[in-house]
């Protein structure tokens, strides 16, 4: 009798595959989707490869997203996508729910060893009809595939396709990663001063084109904007004015551990510089025991350079230094104290020399790598700390002979504080004027003869001293930092300025609805229903 009940049991099976194959097939809905092309679409920075397969996602309210178990910051990273999606979409995606029976696509970002990449940032992402996977060895990596995600994700849904709302996400697969580690702004909270939500707006921007570092340029001769707890009178006094004669201002450390929060959340890594020993005036009005100019101080609102110093010879000072260096460097988890070290016009060569030497130093107790101005390479460094090219060739072959890495920041072609042409409302020219193609048509790879082998990456400066508020901000820095974003992902081989400005033109959707106030250069042609016309007669 053992036989007939095995076959009965076989085609009670059967039919049970065959009527959960039925129900799967009914629920599944089919839908005919128009010819999409993956890599034709509109990305900045724009990954190493695209493959196109020509079909459509349905991103909808039924799609769900799920993360690499136990790790609690790939799902993070899951739910910062869906807060975007929100943002854009206004659906409501679950992230790593229970059920996922009746969700009919889905989206998985996983933590993978298989990427066969030695860039911590690399990322790939498959898409198909029924699922989008982002796989990546590292959570920045997941982090850089999501922004990559959130770009090829539509305005507007398609009606007419289906019943619900859907969004069509082009099919295919990316696998990207970037060519620099290091991509960088800088922001000048000195000359004026920026609060935090300003900031953490700029890093909300920064973030969505893949850059990795904030700079905060902390403390000139304008003002001093970073509570230093054994020295209280830096902001007191040297962070009252600012460039005008404004009321300046300053970041408390809980302040400034926000903003090192908020960052670290888009994983970017801030970058704190404390310029000296020149542009440190305020520091000297504060605590005139510091000034090395031998003039008494006084609080400064002007634009001067070069004319403050700290007194490079007195253990007080380094004492100082010391105290500073440890308090920021507890509160910024990144691997750089940057130490500025430009333009000390008043300070002896030897004295410089000297300064530069003994404060490397202090920031490696502290376990930080210097990167400073390109003028620190004249002094006597280690190969660890970093030289940040801004505008001597010379001192960058004094740091390629000291085999240290640069930052490429070259003022003719990266300082987003030049004016784009004669007319701009806000910038300087002293390094000429940087219109949106200028600034993005130059190879950082090869830029005054510097070998890439030293090149850790691009960073584009904003000083503050023609602009004082969030609008003036984004007028200089926006469209230009988004092509800086792409000198330093993109290889030189998929740069290309005619198409970039096609892929710039359609950018306008995202920063209006960001309400970022870009300079809509008429070099651009801007998607025309974007309201951009509106903002070209505003200029
Ligand atoms: C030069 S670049 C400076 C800054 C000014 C800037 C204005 C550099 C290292 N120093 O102090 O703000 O020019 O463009």
């Amino acid at each position: 009798m053992k036989t007939p009940i095995t076959i009965k049991n076989l085609i009670i099976l059967f039919f049970l595959i065959i009527s959960t194959a039925c129900t799967l097939q009914k629920k599944k809905r089919v839908i005919t989707f128009p010819k999409t092309d993956l890599a034709a679409e509109s990305f900045i920075p724009k990954p190493l490869k695209v493959i196109s397969t020509n079909s459509g996602f349905a991103l909808d309210k039924h799609t769900a997203i799920y993360t690499s178990k136990n790790n609690t910051e790939f799902e993070e990273v899951g739910r910062f996508l869906a807060n975007k999606i929100k943002a854009k979409t206004d659906l409501d995606l679950k992230v790593n729910i229970d059920e996922i029976l009746d969700k009919e696509t889905v989206i998985y970002i996983n933590q993978s060893n298989g990427i066969n990449h030695n860039k911590r940032e690399a990322y790939q992402l498959y898409i198909t009809q029924d699922s989008i996977i982002l796989n990546s060895n590292t959570t920045e990596g997941a982090f850089r595939g999501i922004q990559t995600l959130q770009q090829i994700i539509p305005e507007t849904s398609n009606d007419t396709l289906s019943s619900t709302k859907i969004w069509v996400v082009p099919t295919g697969k990316i696998i990207d990663s970037p060519q620099f580690e290091y991509r960088g702004a800088m922001l000048d909270v000195a000359r004026h001063f920026f609060n935090v939500e300003d900031v953490k707006k700029y890093i909300d921007i920064l973030a969505y084109y893949k850059y990795n570092a904030l700079h905060l340029h902390l403390t000139d001769d304008q003002g001093w904007r970073i509570e230093i707890k054994s020295w209280p009178k830096l902001t007191e006094i040297g962070g009252s004015t600012e460039v005008g004669g404004g009321s300046g201002g300053f970041y408390t450390q809980k302040e400034y551990s926000e903003i090192v929060n908020y960052a670290a959340i888009h994983h970017i890594i801030i970058v704190p510089e404390i310029d000296m020993p020149g542009h440190t005036n305020a520091a000297s009005v504060s605590y005139p025991f510091l000034n090395g100019n031998g003039k008494t101080p006084k609080l400064y609102k002007g634009m001067k350079v070069g004319f403050s110093t700290f007194n490079t010879h007195k253990d007080t000072v380094y004492a100082f230094i010391d105290d500073v260096v440890r308090e920021i460097s507890a509160l910024s988890p990144g691997p750089y104290f940057h130490i500025g070290g430009d333009e000390s016009h008043v300070t002896k060569k030897k004295d410089y020399i000297y300064f530069i030497t003994k404060v490397e130093k202090i920031v490696q107790k502290y376990g930080k790598r210097i990167i400073g101005w390109d003028e620190i390479a004249t002094a006597n460094i280690d190969s660890t700390s970093i030289s940040q090219f801004w505008s001597s060739k010379k001192n960058a072959e004094k740091a390629i002979n000291k085999n240290m890495k640069i930052i490429m920041s070259p003022a003719k072609k990266a300082y987003l504080d030049m004016k784009y042409d004669s007319l701009s409302k806000h910038g300087l020219h002293w390094a000429g004027y940087i219109p949106v193609d200028t600034a993005y048509i130059w190879t950082p790879e090869s830029y005054d003869g510097i070998p890439i082998k030293n090149i850790l990456g691009i960073e584009a400066p904003l000083w503050s001293e023609t602009i004082s508020n969030i609008d003036e901000l984004e007028y200089l820095a926006f469209p230009r930092a988004i092509g800086y974003s792409e000198l330093g992902w993109t290889t030189q081989e998929n740069r290309d300025w005619e198409n970039y400005r096609l892929r710039l033109a359609k950018q306008s959707s995202f920063l209006n609805r960001m309400n970022v106030n870009y300079y809509p250069s008429i070099l651009i042609d801007w998607n025309k229903n974007e309201n951009s016309l509106e903002k070209i007669e505003k200029y």
